[in-house]
């Protein structure tokens, strides 16, 4: 089967044409990577052959070993990758040793993978390791709405994650560990990597303050519907605060308990 006829990229297809209409990527914003699972490679192996030769991640990902990931290419957009695939996105696999990859499809005219490659890297042996292999996305968007809650809350997790799940109460069946928060950093740098790292230890969902976010999830319908309901709620948070400076009510913590009883969620003590 051809790449782009495989049920995966269809998949991620629609999640590229979905979070454009939904305004999350002006210009180059945002990137987006996919763990293949073996039966995603088997679908596909006709078309998986080695182009060029390995090159350097920049740093060692030996959990990622002869894993093969579909990844964003440097400077796509998002609103051209169904138009385009093949200029818009490859698959790599990563060497033995974790410290090299080599194209196997994609990157049609010259691209390379996006600059944010070794953070998406280091990012996707975090998540493998902590989900025993069932979360395999990562993806970067530039939401509005929680873009712009990052500029009126405190930059607090506790803060974040409450309001948030307020809201509604799909937000707390959604990202019942809550969304993690990382301030202001300057993008595609190991700082930013690395902060991202140890958030995504404990959280699915982290804001980027004053720039976006960072989602990992199981599939694309996982991951875009995380993003989507938390932007949301940050839309219908934004209303609230601009129409009056305190909630007159909302859910209070015993409601939240009794929320996370009847639906089995794992809600920490500490957002409650
Ligand atoms: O251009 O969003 O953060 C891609 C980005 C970098
Ligand atoms: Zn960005």
């Amino acid at each position: 089967m051809r790449v782009t006829q495989a049920p995966f990229f269809d998949a991620l297809i629609r999640m590229f044409d979905d979070a454009t209409r939904a305004g999350w990527h002006e210009c180059h914003g945002g990137n987006l990577s996919y763990r293949l699972s073996a039966a995603d490679v088997s679908a596909v192996s006709e078309e998986l052959s080695p182009i060029g030769d390995w090159l350097p991640i920049g740093l060692r990902v030996p959990g990622l070993a002869g894993e093969k990931l579909l990844v964003t290419a440097a400077g796509q957009i998002f609103r051209n990758t169904s138009r385009d695939p093949e200029g818009s996105l490859g698959i790599l696999e990563i060497s033995e040793d974790g410290a090299n990859y080599r194209v196997l499809w994609g990157y049609a005219g010259g691209g390379r993978p996006t600059s944010e490659l070794a953070a998406h890297l280091a990012n996707h042996e975090v998540i493998k390791r902590r989900s025993a292999g069932r979360l395999r996305l990562v993806y970067h968007a530039h939401p509005e709405n929680l873009i712009a809650l990052s500029f009126v809350l405190p930059l607090d997790e506790v803060v974040f994650t409450r309001e948030l799940w307020e809201m509604m109460p799909e937000c707390a069946m959604i990202f019942p560990a809550g969304i993690g928060v990382v301030p202001w950093m300057v993008p595609g740098t190991p700082e930013i990597a690395r902060a991202t790292m140890e958030k995504v230890e404990e959280f699915d969902l982290i804001l980027w303050a004053q720039h976006g976010v960072f989602a990992v999830g199981e599939n694309p319908d996982a991951c875009f519907g995380m993003v989507e309901t938390a932007e949301k709620a940050a839309a219908i948070l934004l209303k609230v605060l601009s129409c009056v400076p305190q909630k007159r009510q909302a859910p209070g913590t015993q409601d939240l308990r009794e929320l996370a009883q009847v639906f089995r969620l794992p809600l920490k003590d500490k957002f409650l």
